[in-house]
């Protein structure tokens, strides 16, 4: 064939084979096709192109058939494989299709009910057991649920932009969701957001009937090993579970949980899961890392975890690495001023203040104490007592203070408090005061000056601060903003009824002990008074004298982290009184953990809605106080031995740990 190909080529090669090869006697030669085709009768050649246009049409029919089969195919596995990763249960069969329409906030009846809105990209989405938390992206799935009166949405992207968003609209209000007190959340925690699944809480609550004292230690023990198995399922080595995405989120990476569990398991005589995590500490535990952490929250978390239990284990492995961090930790109070940064590096010695500021929080930098304070006299090292006491020191003398009460910042720089104007017992100032009087009981109530400071604040709360509630006539703790009284109080006040208490059985004036039971019985109103008969993290409390509610809850503080401040207060009611109510009180909150925030497959996650009991909202994470605090007082409230961790030989630390009170006072 000669190129270009003529007409007649053309032809011949479609007609016969490729080449137009004709094979005669086994003599290879080439004739021309063109010929072949003019000796066909013109009936044979119309046969041959009719049958030839059938097959084309037919091809190109068949053809677009089964590329529509394939598309159609390609999107059910990818629904059948949604269905099989465990969300099975929330969706009926009704709801497989992808709902046609827009976006956001597509309009359906029932309650309930979790419609996919796009069909998912990501084939699968994994189970991170022990994996790390980039396994867990779930692409671009936008979720909407529609419970009852309320809407979630959630993008996990956005299609224009990168940031996350979550917005809530709740009886019309649009607001963001995520405005809490609780860290940040690193980035791996923001990749591994999980959406709200309220079916995989477990529905039933162990233990229900009992009252016995050994039933219900026994229930609270069955919570740790519930909250325990969740993490050394999902986070084992990692700082905090994230249990309905069975993932974990890193604040520090030093296996915060873990370590602030070591104490509870051991006063709950979980032997097996002590010596599992003692292991980790021995062999993987390195404080060696290039790691910014928080002064004060790795010194009430770790640094206090590793010295209780090396006191009730007597095991030189948990002072060993106890020394090791508080080394690590001691460039925080190179400043100016010597009070020290909220930020240390313990892989390289260096340490800076939050970003934004050269402030430090108030209790920050005055909840560090009983912990540094040990770690001196069990060392026989002055250098961590010298410099947290000169914190003390300092604000001891320091202009400012309204009748004891103190600002929430102070300057790095100048030594100074900042921000002046709001007093509070909430979120940067609560543990100041508890940790005046603890140093002082720690120090076998020597150090006047810690005393002084103490009654001083009391009786500054006492006037600025306390208000009792139009309807019942509650009794709560307001705070005081720029002269003014706003009727606000954090779940974090409930501190105060247990410290008040503490102090009073310390020979304080008998009034801290009334004031003690009036806020006791506040704090369990902020339970009994919500829906799921658990406390929201901030709550407001109504002046008037009207018939309607004592506390009102605005829709950004509806949230629960599991935290312990009230049960830590009944605790020491309870053991400083033995009336019985306060252990009623405490076992009617850990059933309502149980039932609405106990995740089936292991650990509690804290939650967006106390006030809706048909979906609480779980967000998703546990908290490590939930097992360093929360269940240790549970446990120790309905211990009848009043020697277990006797008031009159521990002082427990803001995180629970307890430190002994030292047999012969500081000099
Ligand atoms: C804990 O880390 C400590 O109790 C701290 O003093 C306050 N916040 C949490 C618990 O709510």
């Amino acid at each position: 064939m000669m190129y270009p190909p003529t007409r007649k080529d053309f032809i011949s090669l479609t007609l016969t084979d490729p080449n137009c090869h004709i094979y005669n006697n086994g003599k290879h030669r080439k004739q021309s096709c063109w010929r072949k085709w003019k000796q066909l009768s013109r009936l044979q050649r119309s046969i041959i192109l009719f049958l030839l246009a059938l097959t084309l049409v037919l091809a190109l029919v068949s053809y677009s058939r089964l590329s529509k089969q394939r598309i159609g195919l390609s999107k059910k596995e990818d629904w059948m494989e949604m269905i099989d990763d465990g969300l099975k249960p929330a969706f009926p069969d009704v709801n497989l299709k992808p709902v046609v329409g827009p976006d956001s906030m597509t309009e359906v009846k029932g309650p309930n009910i979790l419609i996919f809105q796009k069909p998912p990209i990501n084939k699968r989405i994994f189970p991170n057991k022990r994996g790390p938390p980039s396994l867990q992206k779930n692409g671009n799935v936008s979720l909407t649920f529609l419970v009852g009166r309320q809407e979630v949405v959630q993008d996990a992207e956005e299609e224009n932009g990168d940031k996350q968003k979550k917005l809530v609209s709740w009886r019309g209000a649009i607001i963001e969701a995520d405005q809490v007190t609780e860290p940040p959340p690193s980035a791996n925690e923001k990749d591994a957001a999980a959406p709200p699944a309220p079916e995989i809480l477990a529905g039933s609550v162990p233990f229900t009937a009992s009252s016995g004292a050994v039933d219900r230690l026994e229930a609270v023990r069955d919570a740790f090993r519930h909250a325990w198995k969740g993490y050394k399922d999902y986070a084992w080595g990692h700082d905090e579970l994230k249990p309905i995405s069975k993932s974990y989120s890193e604040w520090f990476g030093l296996g915060l949980t873990l370590i602030d569990s070591l104490d509870t398991m051991w006063i709950m005589d979980l032997k097996e899961e002590f010596a599992e995590a003692k292991q980790w500490i021995e062999k993987e535990l390195s404080f060696n890392q290039n790691v910014d952490v928080n002064l004060f929250e790795t010194t009430i978390r770790v640094l206090g975890g590793l010295l209780s239990t090396y006191h009730l284990t007597g095991d030189q492995l948990f002072l060993n690495k106890a020394k090791d961090l508080g080394s690590r930790l001691m460039p925080a109070f190179k400043t100016p001023s010597k009070i020290p940064f909220s930020d240390v590096n313990i892989g390289k010695g260096t340490a800076h203040p939050p970003r934004w500021t050269s402030d430090s929080s108030m209790a920050e930098v005055t909840s560090i104490q009983l912990e540094f304070r040990e770690l001196s006299r069990l060392t026989q090292d002055p250098q961590y007592k010298e410099v947290v006491d000169e914190v003390m020191k300092q604000v001891h003398k320091l202009p400012g203070k309204h009748d004891g009460l103190i600002p929430m910042f102070i300057n790095t720089n100048s030594g100074q408090f900042s921000h002046r104007g709001i007093y509070t017992l909430g979120a940067r100032a609560d543990s100041y005061y508890e940790y005046l009087l603890k140093q002082w009981i720690q120090g076998g109530k020597t150090e006047d000056e810690l005393l002084e400071d103490y009654i001083e604040a009391i009786n500054g709360v006492k006037k600025h601060l306390v208000r009792q509630t139009g309807p019942r006539k509650l009794t709560f703790v307001g705070e005081l903003s720029h002269n003014r009284f706003s009727p606000k109080m954090d779940h974090l006040v409930c501190f105060l009824p247990g410290t008040l208490a503490l102090g009073s059985y310390n020979d304080l004036p008998g009034d801290h002990m009334d004031l003690a039971v009036q806020l006791m019985e506040t704090c369990h109103h902020m339970y009994t008074q919500m829906e799921t008969g658990l406390s929201p993290e901030i709550a407001h409390f109504n002046l008037h004298d009207t018939d309607s509610n004592d506390i009102i809850v605005k829709p950004a503080d509806r949230h629960n982290l599991l935290r312990p401040e009230t049960v830590e207060s009944l605790f020491y009611m309870y053991r400083l009184t033995k009336n019985p109510k306060y252990r009623e009180w405490g076992w009617e909150i850990l059933q309502s953990f149980n039932k609405y925030t106990r995740v089936s497959d292991g650990g509690y996650t804290s939650i967006n809605n106390v006030r809706d009991p048909e979906n609480p909202e779980p967000r998703d994470k546990m908290e490590s106080f939930f097992l360093g605090e929360t269940l240790k007082y549970f446990y120790l409230l309905f211990s009848d031995d009043m020697e277990l961790l006797s008031l009159d030989k521990y002082v427990f630390n803001t995180e629970a740990h307890p430190l002994p009170i030292w047999p012969t006072p500081p000099e």
